[in-house]
């Protein structure tokens, strides 16, 4: 493969990452929205992206199947770093990873108590080091998606979720309590594709990079 191939998420990240693409010169053919294609070309021959799960995007890079790829911090740290090089932040997907309890349950008091909470979340890695740092007793309870519904139905306590507008918190009359880590996208390397195709993938980081300080 002479080529590059970039690998994002449909969705916010797509959306978010077009802007930088162009700064790069790159033009999808397609919107994965309205594709159902998984290997979308590019206005350059020696480019094209793969749609994948956003929480596949560093294992895709990691391995070397993408080059290049765009991940949220959250995705980041859950998955790890080996083999990633992560050298831009890209400030695009922007959003805040929180502690957030239903209306009326005093989180500050149950903390001060010493109980142990149940909290469930998608994000067991960063919850887990997030509440150790404040020795808070937890039992962690790994969901892969609703997290919202998680203390409504009795399973938790307390979720950790990332949180943009409020809206889903609010209609789900969960509040807020504590903020783990801001979040946003960065651009993900594989290493070794750095080193052998440099002279394509230097461009686009420098290009990305112009386009984000704009
Ligand atoms: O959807 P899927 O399960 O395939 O994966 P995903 O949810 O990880 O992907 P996607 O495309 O939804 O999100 C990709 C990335 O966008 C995440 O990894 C984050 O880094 C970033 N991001 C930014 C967000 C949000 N904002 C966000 N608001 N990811 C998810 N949300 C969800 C949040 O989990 C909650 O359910 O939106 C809801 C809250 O939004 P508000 O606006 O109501 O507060
Ligand atoms: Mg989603």
């Amino acid at each position: 493969m002479t080529g590059i191939t970039i690998a994002l998420s449909k969705g916010r990240i797509f959306e978010e990452t077009l802007p930088l693409l162009a700064a790069a010169g790159i033009v999808p053919s397609e919107n994965p929205e309205t594709s159902r294609k998984l290997i979308i070309e590019t206005n350059n021959p020696d480019v094209r992206v793969v749609i994948v799960r956003a929480s596949d995007v560093p294992t895709y890079v990691q391995y070397g199947a993408a080059d290049l790829g765009v991940a949220g911090k959250d995705v980041l740290i859950e998955h790890g770093c080996e083999g990633l090089y992560s050298p831009l932040d890209l400030k695009i997907a922007k959003c805040r990873m929180m502690v957030a309890v239903p209306e009326g349950f005093d989180y500050a008091k149950a903390v001060r108590q010493g109980n142990r909470l149940k909290v469930a979340s998608k994000y067991t890695k960063i919850a887990r080091e997030h509440f150790a740092a404040k020795s808070v007793h937890v039992d962690l309870i790994k969901l892969y998606g609703s997290m919202e519904l998680a203390p409504l139905a009795g399973l938790a306590d307390a979720i950790v979720d990332l949180v943009s507008t409020g809206g889903t918190l609010k209609a789900n009359r969960l509040v807020a309590v504590e903020h783990v880590v801001d979040i946003s996208s960065r651009l993900v390397v594989n290493q070794a594709s750095l080193k052998v195709k440099r002279e394509i993938l230097q461009p686009i980081i420098d290009a990305f990079a112009r386009a984000v300080e704009k």
